[in-house]
């Protein structure tokens, strides 16, 4: 049994003791934080097969994991905001009473810790010290989310010392258990601010400091004090001149954000001066200031990104953040012990071990036909953002960015165009309470269906949506200059299935749009969907889009937007009277303007 850990803070002390008690460990160890006490963990991970050492002259420091096949992405209908009222956590969210939440999961983690050890990591979310940052402390018996942990926050010895001997903290409690779909609950209690997670070892469902605080806590406690706490990556556009501007965009899971936020210019706009600031690529803080602008932190020091897909074309950024250094998790194993994954770069290797641990070979089919993938869909990097060429020097600032322009967008087959403004904060907010998109693979559930995501917070926001979209109201009223408001859609297909918008880097010639309009430099076309571009507005060099293209990308057509409107609505009447009526009268204004138009 566990010797009893010794801090000077009372109450973190006794509820690791507690916590302890429960899990029964074999005993606490303290994470510091420095590069011996990394090492160790690592090398006892490689000796129990937790995690797999890769190629050291090729990956130097990189680190190899497979999770349980039943655990590759976030479980949202396990995933629960555990407040006394029902109505608190709303009706876009699963709820249980905290009494019961913490009874169940309780009766899991009981001696479920025997043998193993209970780490302990303190950790910052935001730079240590500022006022805008969060600390927690998570216990888990994992070696895999240690090693996360150090890389995606600012964690150890550091955090401890600041936090003294009685500053307040998110008690984190974490447990693989068995991984066991039956038996695996990520639960939120906002009002003691405390999280359990239990049965699983993924991402998201286990790295605390992520979605779990800075998300479903974090959107709890912005409500309460008047800040927003989003899913949305931050990136700052240097124009030729070397003025920088700061964007903000809310894209669903796998929809986009880490590749915009490491976008490169395009070579036409490369050559005139034109450069990408990497911020954050998940999520951001922001605030209203004294100055009447939002600003903007990233609370995370790391990248846990998507794949497949990503490759030295399409995000030459994220290739080179992941060469050292970096956590590879369900990709294929190759026989060098290097990775690869699908559209990734090169052609796939001849033979390797895909992610389920089982032999793989190139063109290899299952019993139905279906080629078999080497890496899973949602198979992620864990990298350091220091590692990012494009990484900016304001990260690190406590005070982090003036916010220019906000973007939300989705995956969006027909209907949405390219890019749209809204008329105004009101209007913007609309957009993003009533935003759609088809699911990806990072979360479990139908791909491809369509749901209402606001916000692109929907797994995340951590009490009720309408009260959240009253947040996103207010903020508005907080500012003298808030930042425009646009909905983008890169993923619009012609009838044959392709994309229209080639996308990636070409997206850049959206965000120059986008900050000329927020400058009140160029002029639009108005839709009743709200402002578009003119063709001769955007920067086309060396993009050889015709026109007809062009159209399409952004052609209005009222039969589906009759549908959307339905569907819209259908999803703000489950708020009954709580929905801001600004939002309702957003949605009346628009039925109006689309029924003038042919
Ligand atoms: P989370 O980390 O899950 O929150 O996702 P994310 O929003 O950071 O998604 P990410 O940038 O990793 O994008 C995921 C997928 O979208 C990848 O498969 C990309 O190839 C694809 N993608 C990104 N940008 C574009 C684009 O401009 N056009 C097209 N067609 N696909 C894109
Ligand atoms: C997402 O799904 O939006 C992610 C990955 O960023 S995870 O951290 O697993 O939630
Ligand atoms: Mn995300």
């Amino acid at each position: 049994m566990f010797r009893k850990i010794n801090l000077k803070h009372k109450k973190l002390r006794d509820w690791i003791n507690k916590m302890a008690a429960m899990c029964e460990p074999e005993k606490i160890v303290l994470i510091d934080g420095g590069e011996r006490q990394k090492k160790a963990l690592e090398k006892e991970g490689f000796s129990t097969g937790e995690i797999i050492k890769l190629n050291k002259k090729k990956l130097p420091g990189c680190v190899y994991h497979r999770t349980s096949p039943n655990d590759v992405a976030r479980t949202e209908n396990l995933t629960f905001i555990c407040t006394k009222k029902k109505e608190t956590a709303g009706p876009t969210n699963n709820w249980m009473p905290p009494k019961t939440a913490y009874r169940k999961a309780a009766a899991i983690f009981k001696g479920s810790m025997k043998g193993r050890t209970m780490y302990v990591i303190p950790f910052s979310m935001g730079p240590i010290g500022s006022p805008f940052s969060k600390i927690g402390i998570e216990l888990t018996d994992s070696i895999y989310v240690v090693l996360n942990m150090l890389i995606m926050t600012r964690a150890g010895k550091k955090v401890l010392n600041y936090l003294g001997r009685d500053k307040d903290f998110t008690k984190c409690l974490h447990g693989k258990a068995e991984r066991d779909i039956n038996k695996r609950l990520i639960l939120h209690f906002p009002e003691d601010n405390t999280i359990w997670s239990v049965g699983s070892g993924y991402g998201g469902n286990v790295l605390l400091g992520k979605k779990c605080l800075s998300l479903r806590i974090a959107s709890f406690l912005a409500k309460k004090e008047g800040w927003l706490a989003e899913h949305m990556l931050i990136l700052g556009l240097e124009k030729p001149g070397g003025r920088i501007q700061y964007v903000t965009g809310a894209f669903p899971s796998a929809c986009g954000k880490t590749n915009l936020a490491m976008i490169l210019p395009p070579p036409a706009l490369k050559k005139k001066g034109y450069r990408v600031w990497t911020v954050g690529d998940d999520i951001a803080w922001m605030r209203a200031d004294s100055d009447g602008a939002l600003w903007a932190i990233n609370p995370e020091t790391g990248f846990f990104g998507v794949l497949p897909g990503t490759n030295r074309k399409t995000n030459p950024n994220a290739m080179d953040s992941m060469r050292k250094n970096t956590i590879y998790t369900n990709v294929l194993l190759k026989p060098d012990r290097t990775v690869w994954w699908e559209d990734g770069d090169g052609p796939p290797p001849k033979k390797g071990t895909d992610w389920l641990g089982k032999p793989w070979r190139a063109g290899m089919k299952d019993k139905n036909g279906v080629s078999v993938k080497g890496a899973n869909p949602n198979s992620r990097f864990t990298a350091p953002f220091s590692q990012c060429p494009s990484s900016s020097f304001r990260s690190e600032h406590h005070h982090g960015v003036p916010v220019s322009a906000i973007i939300f967008g989705g995956r969006r087959t027909s209907l949405a165009p390219l890019v749209y403004e809204s008329f105004n904060w009101q209007h913007g907010v609309f957009l993003g309470a009533t935003m759609a998109s088809e699911r990806t693979a990072a979360q479990y559930g139908k791909q491809g269906e369509v749901r209402r995501d606001p916000m692109a917070m929907l797994p995340f926001c951590g009490y009720n949506m309408a009260n959240y979209f009253r947040n996103w109201l207010d903020m508005g009223k907080k500012m003298h200059c808030p930042p425009k408001i646009f909905f983008v859609n890169w993923f619009r297909k012609d009838a044959s299935g392709k994309f229209i918008w080639p996308g990636f880097a070409d997206n850049l010639r959206v965000l120059d749009w986008i900050l000329r309009r927020a400058d009140g430099k160029v002029g639009a076309v108005k839709t009743p969907l709200g402002y578009i571009p003119k063709y001769q507005d955007m920067e086309m060099g060396g993009l050889n889009l015709p026109k007809m293209k062009w159209k399409k990308l952004f052609t209005v057509n009222r039969k589906e937007w009759e549908e959307e409107l339905k569907a819209q609505k259908a999803f703000l009447n489950k708020f009954g009277k709580k929905l801001p009526k600004e939002i309702m009268r957003e949605h009346a204004a628009l039925k109006k303007r689309l029924r003038g138009h042919k």
